[in-house]
């Protein structure tokens, strides 16, 4: 069973969906889909309730897009064990959809902050560029690419790569979304911190057409959370409401076709921001999930 009293090792995460698909051959299927530039297998993990029905839609939720911000990955173990373990309760959220999750999408960078000296607040991936390392694979996918902020300097926390798509982890997700977005509906990146649900755009000020459906999602998990736990999570679109950041994940999701793209930036605060105390994470993921839930019913019933 899934232990919330400790944050996992990339290692760990892998074998805990390995298992999984073992233990559950129907419903839980486990694809290696790339690989990092220091050669970790990234790995999804589909979840189904069973019925093998071919194109149902889809939801697709990745996490450790940045390497310090640990209490992604978490929640996103706790988002399979409540779909995968938890099944009788969450019956309802299978029924017309699979979701599709890629628990880790920096590893390296995960694994340095884990391992390396003084490299606890390392955010980027780990390829060399010159005397630094890394590009934010958040600035790196190949819409509005490195318009607004972002960096070009390579030694930089927001550099946004040589070109587009120069990071091997960032290829597997848009390759992920183009294969999926005929039947995806909604991709959900998590992040930390500061209690947020964001939707496009990022790289302007201007909303999308449809953004009234994204808003009404947002604040549908906003509400869920709050009413729940007390938590205020503040929803809008990533430019109005937090800042502007061109070539990120969400963006490029929306503009691939899904119908609502969100972040969430989870829990914390201050100097537990990236580093919520083991203490906490059983609270924060669960809080975390909450907020997701009622996203998913509102996305079910809506499309
Ligand atoms: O800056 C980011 O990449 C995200 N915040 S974080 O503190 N986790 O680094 C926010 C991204 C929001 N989306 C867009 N700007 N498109
Ligand atoms: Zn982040």
């Amino acid at each position: 069973r899934l232990s919330t009293e400790r944050y996992y090792t990339h290692e760990e995460i892998l074998n805990y969906i390995d298992d999984l698909a073992v233990r559950y051959p129907s419903r839980v299927f486990v694809k290696t889909v790339g690989w990092s530039y220091e050669r970790r297998a990234l790995k999804t993990i589909t979840i189904t309730n069973g019925d093998q029905r071919k194109g149902k839609k889809l939801i697709f939720v990745d996490g450790g897009f940045h390497a310090r911000e640990w209490i992604s990955p978490a929640a996103v173990l706790y988002i399979i064990d409540q779909l995968v373990e938890q099944f009788e309760q969450n019956a309802d959220l299978l029924k017309d959809y699979d979701w599709i999750i890629l628990p880790v999408v920096n590893p390296d960078g995960y694994e340095h902050t884990q391992t390396g000296t003084l490299a606890r607040m390392w955010r980027k991936t780990r390829q060399p560029y010159g005397a630094c390392y890394g590009a934010d694979p958040n600035r790196n996918f190949d819409f509005h690419w490195n318009e607004e902020g972002a960096s070009s300097s390579a030694c930089a926390d927001t550099y946004a790569g040589p070109t587009a798509f120069s990071e091997p982890e960032t290829i597997v997700v848009r390759d992920l979304m183009h294969s999926l977005s005929d039947r995806g509906v909604m991709y959900l990146t998590l992040h930390s911190y500061g209690n947020y649900l964001l939707y496009p755009w990022g790289w302007t000020s201007d909303l999308p057409d449809t953004w009234e459906d994204l808003d009404e999602v947002a604040r549908t998990g906003a509400e869920a959370i709050e009413n729940a736990t007390g938590t205020v999570y503040t929803y809008g679109s990533s430019t109005n409401v937090l800042y502007i950041a061109a070539g990120a994940s969400d963006d490029y999701g929306f503009y691939a076709g899904f119908n609502v793209s969100i972040t969430m930036e989870l829990s914390g605060a201050g100097s537990i921001g990236f580093n919520p105390p083991v203490t906490r994470i059983d609270e924060f993921v669960t809080e975390t999930w909450i907020g997701i839930r009622a996203m998913a019913e509102k996305i079910i019933e809506k499309y």
